[in-house]
Protein backbone atom coordinates (compact mmCIF):
# COMPACT_ATOMS: atom_id res chain seq x y z
CA UNK A 1 0.00 0.00 0.00
CA UNK A 2 2.72 2.68 0.60
CA UNK A 3 4.46 1.21 -2.36
CA UNK A 4 1.21 2.58 -4.52
CA UNK A 5 1.05 5.73 -2.34
CA UNK A 6 4.95 6.68 -3.12
CA UNK A 7 3.93 5.80 -7.03
CA UNK A 8 0.73 8.46 -7.07
CA UNK A 9 2.66 10.64 -5.25
CA UNK A 10 5.56 10.62 -7.52
CA UNK A 11 3.43 10.84 -10.50
CA UNK A 12 1.43 13.79 -9.19
CA UNK A 13 4.57 15.86 -8.59
CA UNK A 14 5.85 14.96 -11.95
CA UNK A 15 2.58 16.54 -13.65
CA UNK A 16 2.51 19.89 -13.06
CA UNK A 17 5.68 20.38 -15.00
CA UNK A 18 4.58 18.29 -17.93
CA UNK A 19 1.78 20.29 -18.15
CA UNK A 20 3.31 23.57 -18.76
CA UNK A 21 6.55 23.11 -20.47
CA UNK A 22 8.66 25.93 -20.14
CA UNK A 23 10.50 27.44 -21.79
CA UNK A 24 7.11 27.42 -24.12
CA UNK A 25 7.25 28.48 -27.88
CA UNK A 26 4.29 30.42 -29.50
CA UNK A 27 3.86 29.44 -33.19
CA UNK A 28 1.79 32.53 -33.74
CA UNK A 29 4.61 34.82 -32.64
CA UNK A 30 8.04 32.82 -33.46
CA UNK A 31 9.02 33.78 -29.86
CA UNK A 32 10.25 31.35 -26.43
CA UNK A 33 8.57 32.62 -23.32
CA UNK A 34 9.54 31.36 -20.10
CA UNK A 35 9.39 32.82 -16.41
CA UNK A 36 12.42 34.69 -15.08
CA UNK A 37 14.44 32.95 -12.43
CA UNK A 38 14.39 33.65 -8.93
CA UNK A 39 10.44 34.13 -7.90
CA UNK A 40 9.25 38.01 -7.17
CA UNK A 41 11.57 40.63 -7.90
CA UNK A 42 10.79 44.32 -8.40
CA UNK A 43 10.41 45.77 -12.15
CA UNK A 44 13.70 46.39 -12.49
CA UNK A 45 15.43 43.01 -11.44
CA UNK A 46 12.73 41.39 -13.08
CA UNK A 47 13.92 42.91 -16.55
CA UNK A 48 17.18 42.64 -15.92
CA UNK A 49 16.47 39.27 -14.92
CA UNK A 50 15.13 38.94 -18.62
CA UNK A 51 17.58 40.60 -20.26
CA UNK A 52 20.02 38.12 -18.58
CA UNK A 53 18.25 35.70 -20.14
CA UNK A 54 18.80 37.37 -23.79
CA UNK A 55 14.93 39.37 -23.89
CA UNK A 56 12.65 41.60 -22.15
CA UNK A 57 9.78 41.79 -20.06
CA UNK A 58 7.18 40.27 -22.44
CA UNK A 59 5.63 42.40 -24.85
CA UNK A 60 2.04 41.37 -25.40
CA UNK A 61 1.19 42.96 -29.25
CA UNK A 62 -2.38 41.46 -29.58
CA UNK A 63 -5.51 39.75 -27.76
CA UNK A 64 -4.26 35.99 -29.39
CA UNK A 65 -0.82 37.00 -27.34
CA UNK A 66 -2.28 37.42 -24.35
CA UNK A 67 -4.48 34.16 -24.81
CA UNK A 68 -1.33 32.15 -25.25
CA UNK A 69 0.47 33.37 -21.94
CA UNK A 70 -2.52 32.61 -20.11
CA UNK A 71 -3.16 29.09 -21.81
CA UNK A 72 0.66 28.29 -21.34
CA UNK A 73 1.36 28.37 -17.95
CA UNK A 74 1.20 32.27 -16.89
CA UNK A 75 -2.77 31.96 -16.17
CA UNK A 76 -3.71 29.85 -13.49
CA UNK A 77 -3.49 30.27 -10.53
CA UNK A 78 -3.25 33.97 -11.60
CA UNK A 79 -0.33 35.43 -10.07
CA UNK A 80 0.51 38.48 -10.62
CA UNK A 81 2.96 39.04 -13.80
CA UNK A 82 4.96 41.87 -14.29
CA UNK A 83 4.79 42.71 -18.20
CA UNK A 84 7.56 44.89 -20.06
CA UNK A 85 4.80 47.93 -19.84
CA UNK A 86 5.85 51.15 -18.16
CA UNK A 87 5.67 54.86 -17.65
CA UNK A 88 8.56 55.59 -15.53
CA UNK A 89 9.91 58.19 -18.49
CA UNK A 90 7.08 60.55 -19.26
CA UNK A 91 4.27 59.83 -16.44
CA UNK A 92 0.64 58.55 -18.02
CA UNK A 93 2.85 57.42 -21.59
CA UNK A 94 3.01 54.03 -21.66
CA UNK A 95 5.53 51.68 -23.32
CA UNK A 96 7.16 48.33 -23.82
CA UNK A 97 10.66 48.05 -22.49
CA UNK A 98 11.26 45.85 -25.53
CA UNK A 99 11.26 49.46 -27.92
CA UNK A 100 7.59 47.66 -29.69
CA UNK A 101 4.67 50.29 -30.36
CA UNK A 102 2.08 49.77 -27.96
CA UNK A 103 -0.92 48.37 -30.24
CA UNK A 104 -2.99 46.69 -27.54
CA UNK A 105 -3.93 46.94 -23.80
CA UNK A 106 -5.26 44.91 -21.60
CA UNK A 107 -6.42 46.92 -18.93
CA UNK A 108 -8.78 46.33 -15.51
CA UNK A 109 -11.64 48.78 -15.18
CA UNK A 110 -10.80 51.93 -14.26
CA UNK A 111 -6.55 51.34 -14.98
CA UNK A 112 -4.28 52.35 -15.40
CA UNK A 113 -4.83 55.33 -12.35
CA UNK A 114 -1.45 56.20 -11.36
CA UNK A 115 -2.74 55.72 -7.69
CA UNK A 116 -0.40 57.07 -4.96
CA UNK A 117 0.84 59.04 -8.07
CA UNK A 118 3.24 56.33 -7.78
CA UNK A 119 2.65 53.45 -10.30
CA UNK A 120 4.50 53.32 -13.40
CA UNK A 121 4.96 49.71 -14.09
CA UNK A 122 2.33 47.13 -15.30
CA UNK A 123 1.37 43.47 -13.77
CA UNK A 124 -1.08 41.12 -15.57
CA UNK A 125 -3.51 38.74 -13.71
CA UNK A 126 -4.45 41.63 -11.55
CA UNK A 127 -6.81 41.01 -8.69
CA UNK A 128 -7.37 37.42 -9.96
CA UNK A 129 -8.69 38.58 -12.62
CA UNK A 130 -7.59 36.66 -16.04
CA UNK A 131 -4.60 38.27 -18.24
CA UNK A 132 -6.13 42.10 -16.68
CA UNK A 133 -3.74 44.48 -16.49
CA UNK A 134 -2.71 47.64 -13.39
CA UNK A 135 -0.14 49.85 -12.86
CA UNK A 136 1.56 49.12 -9.90
CA UNK A 137 4.45 50.82 -7.92
CA UNK A 138 7.94 49.17 -9.69
CA UNK A 139 8.81 48.30 -6.23
CA UNK A 140 5.55 45.96 -6.32
CA UNK A 141 7.11 41.93 -5.90
CA UNK A 142 5.75 39.99 -8.93
CA UNK A 143 7.16 37.46 -11.28
CA UNK A 144 8.75 38.09 -14.25
CA UNK A 145 7.81 36.50 -18.14
CA UNK A 146 10.64 37.20 -20.23
CA UNK A 147 9.62 36.93 -24.19
CA UNK A 148 12.89 36.21 -25.84
CA UNK A 149 13.88 38.53 -28.84
CA UNK A 150 13.69 37.17 -32.90
CA UNK A 151 14.07 33.45 -32.91
CA UNK A 152 16.17 33.13 -30.41
CA UNK A 153 15.53 31.30 -27.28
CA UNK A 154 17.51 28.79 -24.87
CA UNK A 155 15.95 25.57 -27.10
CA UNK A 156 17.51 25.55 -30.97
CA UNK A 157 14.44 24.13 -32.33
CA UNK A 158 10.81 24.19 -31.47
CA UNK A 159 9.88 21.04 -33.30
CA UNK A 160 12.30 18.94 -31.37
CA UNK A 161 10.79 20.20 -27.78
CA UNK A 162 10.66 17.01 -25.17
CA UNK A 163 9.38 16.95 -21.38
CA UNK A 164 12.64 18.01 -19.36
CA UNK A 165 14.59 15.27 -18.71
CA UNK A 166 13.50 15.79 -14.63
CA UNK A 167 10.02 15.11 -15.67
CA UNK A 168 10.53 12.05 -17.29
CA UNK A 169 12.62 10.33 -14.27
CA UNK A 170 9.87 11.13 -11.96
CA UNK A 171 6.80 9.76 -14.38
CA UNK A 172 9.70 6.59 -15.11
CA UNK A 173 9.71 5.93 -11.43
CA UNK A 174 5.94 6.25 -10.80
CA UNK A 175 5.38 3.76 -13.44
CA UNK A 176 8.11 1.54 -12.09
CA UNK A 177 6.38 1.58 -8.53
CA UNK A 178 3.08 0.96 -9.69
CA UNK A 179 4.56 -2.14 -12.31
CA UNK A 180 6.47 -3.09 -8.97
CA UNK A 181 3.12 -3.17 -7.03
CA UNK A 182 1.50 -5.33 -9.77
CA UNK A 183 4.18 -7.93 -9.61
CA UNK A 184 3.74 -8.14 -5.93
CA UNK A 185 0.28 -9.16 -6.23
CA UNK A 186 0.39 -11.56 -8.26
CA UNK A 187 3.48 -13.42 -6.68
CA UNK A 188 1.11 -12.84 -3.07
CA UNK A 189 -1.71 -14.54 -5.58
CA UNK A 190 0.42 -17.05 -6.50
CA UNK A 191 1.57 -17.91 -3.68
CA UNK A 192 -1.93 -18.05 -2.08
CA UNK A 193 -3.16 -20.22 -4.13
CA UNK A 194 -0.41 -22.85 -4.77
C1 LIG B 1 -4.57 49.15 -5.31
O1 LIG B 1 -4.48 49.74 -2.39
P1 LIG B 1 -5.06 50.80 -3.34
O2 LIG B 1 -6.54 50.70 -3.48
O3 LIG B 1 -4.54 52.16 -3.09
C2 LIG B 1 -3.46 48.99 -6.31
C3 LIG B 1 -3.66 49.96 -7.45
C4 LIG B 1 -5.01 49.72 -8.07
C5 LIG B 1 -6.10 49.86 -7.03
C6 LIG B 1 -7.44 49.53 -7.65
C7 LIG B 1 0.00 48.73 -4.78
O4 LIG B 1 -4.46 50.44 -4.78
O5 LIG B 1 -2.68 49.76 -8.43
O6 LIG B 1 -5.20 50.65 -9.12
O7 LIG B 1 -5.86 48.96 -5.94
N1 LIG B 1 -2.17 49.26 -5.69
C8 LIG B 1 -1.28 48.28 -5.37
O8 LIG B 1 -8.46 49.71 -6.74
O9 LIG B 1 -1.51 47.11 -5.57
CA1 LIG C 1 5.17 39.81 -27.99
CA1 LIG D 1 -3.15 51.06 -10.61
Amino acid sequence: MARILLAALILFLGLPAYSYAVPAYNPATGHWYDTVPGGLHNWADAEAGAVALGGHLVTINDAAEQQWLLDNGWGAPFFNYWVGLNDIVTEGTFVWVSGEPVTYTNWAGGEPNNSGGNEDAVVMNWNSWPGLWNDVPVDFAATGIVEYLGAGGPVPDPSTTVPEPSTMLLLGSGLVGIIGFGRNRLFRKAASSG
